[in-house]
């Protein structure tokens, strides 16, 4: 298991490289170029930049997250081609820096959704939650500006602006757009890039939706362990993964995560996984916790000792993590919190390994 970071970029993130790499067992970043509009071609100059910072401070820089999909693409317009093409330039252009693995996702309009970014839990730490009944009940442009309003300086990642300023126009586009839709327009945008990416080396991973149910309306498909399937099946490829995120997931009680750990991983289809526990409530409304199984509704232990199981060699991060200590930082993404899980996570794992010599 390599134990990686995700680190927005010097302008854009509240920890730095040096502390990052005082956390123990660390070995690389998760890295991106938020400042591209989504849909344009990541220029190599800039990969490799970045990728000299984050190298210069003795990590690695084999994993981005995200290559977001321009709506063109998951609406299947004509115009998808161009994008398509931009994002096949991308692939190429992160192969030649050494990338491995690139996460994205499939959610049209919104990516991740939260009614609230700074709930407090009862040890005083705030979290990122999900109310239903805040989401049934807000328009989306309201929960836009709460999530403006909660983000502090930094840039949401997925909450790109000038996508969002549309919003009105995209959900009138959506109207016409099933998830059988949705489904074939994944098809036809896999069968483009993934034999790109096979070309070049790297392991395309698809992040589940964030919750795993539709929201306001919009159809979502990147749900469960049938729809996984389906997924990986419609281009048969090690390149076409998927990145498996137990507190996305595990919002929905019905999905068993270290089932879905251990099958997919066995099958050679994770090249990355998200740790993160959450606790969820009769209703279905989650806050997230510590990655401590018992602060949670998600058995981290059961995850982790699956991925061991399955012989998982993938790269693992911590998900978010809760603000603790007072520090200040992008919402879900403090050093604190997350730093703490990874030392969880490797306690597990490094005596699943004792235990396997012994
Ligand atoms: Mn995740």
């Amino acid at each position: 298991m390599i134990v990686s970071f995700r680190w927005f970029g010097r302008n854009d993130d509240s920890v730095s490289l040096k502390h990052v790499k005082q956390i123990p067992g660390i070995d690389g970043i998760v890295g991106v170029l938020s400042h591209i509009p989504v849909g344009e071609v990541w220029p190599l100059d800039q990969i490799l930049k970045l990728k000299d910072e984050i190298n210069s401070k003795g990590l690695k820089f084999e994993v981005v997250e995200s290559v977001n999909v321009h709506e063109d693409i998951k609406l299947g317009y004509p115009t998808r081609k161009q994008y398509i093409e931009n994002y096949k330039e991308t692939i190429r252009n992160l192969s030649k820096a050494g990338v491995k693995v690139i996460c994205y996702n499939f959610m049209p309009v919104f990516d991740w959704t939260r009614s609230d970014l700074e709930k407090m839990l009862p040890d005083g730490s705030t979290v990122l939650a999900y109310e239903k009944a805040k989401i049934e009940n807000i328009q989306p442009d309201e929960l836009i500006r709460s999530m403006e309003e909660f983000s502090r300086e930094y840039s949401l990642p997925g909450w790109e602006k000038e996508r969002l300023k549309e919003i009105k126009s995209l959900f009138e586009k959506y109207k016409q757009v099933t998830e059988e839709d949705l489904f074939n327009h994944l098809h036809y945008f896999l069968g483009e890039i993934i034999p790109v990416a096979e070309e070049c080396n790297i392991k395309m991973a698809l992040h589940p939706d964030d919750p795993p149910w539709s929201v306001f309306g919009l159809p979502r498909i990147v749900t469960n362990k049938n729809n996984l399937e389906r997924i990986v099946n419609m281009v048969d490829s090690p390149s076409n993964g998927l990145t498996l995120c137990s507190g996305s997931l595990g919002a929905n009680p019905e999905n068993n995560i270290p089932k879905i750990m251990k099958y997919f991983s066995e099958k050679g289809k994770v090249p990355f996984v998200h740790i993160r526990n959450i606790k969820i409530y009769e209703n279905g409304d989650f806050v997230e916790t510590s990655h401590r199984s018992d602060d949670g509704s998600l058995d981290i232990y059961d995850i982790v000792e699956a991925l061991h199981k399955a012989g998982f060699n993938g790269y693992f991060r911590p998900d978010h993590g809760r603000m603790i200590w007072d520090e200040k930082a992008r919402p879900g993404y403090g050093l604190y919190d997350r730093a703490l899980g990874i030392m969880y996570i490797l306690g597990i794992w490094d005596s699943l390994e004792k235990q396997k010599e012994g």
